[in-house]
């Protein structure tokens, strides 16, 4: 049985599509996890998202144990949430960070990012559908063999 990809999606997210849409667009979320399955296709995905820092702390952990991979969205606790950045850096496998507007184009507070700096990679600004793109590039880190001088996580 593989283990799963997770998609960790932080506070706020339940609210896509219903307000913001010059920034977040109109997507809902339950339409961002239905791409992300589709992307998966016969892969195993956990998709979750919480307001609560604790919560999401968890399923980090339970990635830890159960995890192939980690897509995460953590929102605003991207410039605040040490305990978020501790959690992830215990995870062994890729881990990408996602976010759906541009962060460097907003104000200076969206700017530094604590979870970039132990990311494999980071996908921003491309709307909705980076998610799925997401999905994709993290099935090519799961599959692909690892090459010389190739990325280490
Ligand atoms: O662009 C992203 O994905 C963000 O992670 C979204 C966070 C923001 O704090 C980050 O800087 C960038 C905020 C999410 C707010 O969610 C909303 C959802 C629906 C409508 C309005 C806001």
């Amino acid at each position: 049985m593989k283990r799963s990809i997770f998609v960790i999606n932080g506070p706020n997210l339940n609210r896509l599509g219903k307000r913001e849409p010059e920034i977040y667009g109109t997507t809902t979320l339950l339409e961002i996890e239905r791409m992300c399955r589709q992307a998966a296709g016969k892969w195993p995905m956990r998709f979750h998202q919480s307001n609560l820092e604790g919560e999401m702390i968890n399923w980090i952990h339970e990635a830890i144990d159960e995890g192939a991979g980690i897509i995460i969205n953590p929102a605003a606790f991207s410039f605040t949430s040490i305990a978020i950045l501790d959690a992830l850096k215990m995870f062994p496998g890729p881990i990408i960070e996602l976010h759906i507007s541009n962060i460097h184009k907003r104000e200076a507070y969206y700017h530094h990012s604590l979870v970039s700096k132990i990311a494999t990679g980071i996908m921003i600004g491309l709307g909705p559908s980076g998610y799925a793109i997401a999905v994709k590039a993290m099935l090519n880190l799961l599959t692909s063999k690892p090459t010389t001088g190739g990325i280490k996580k």
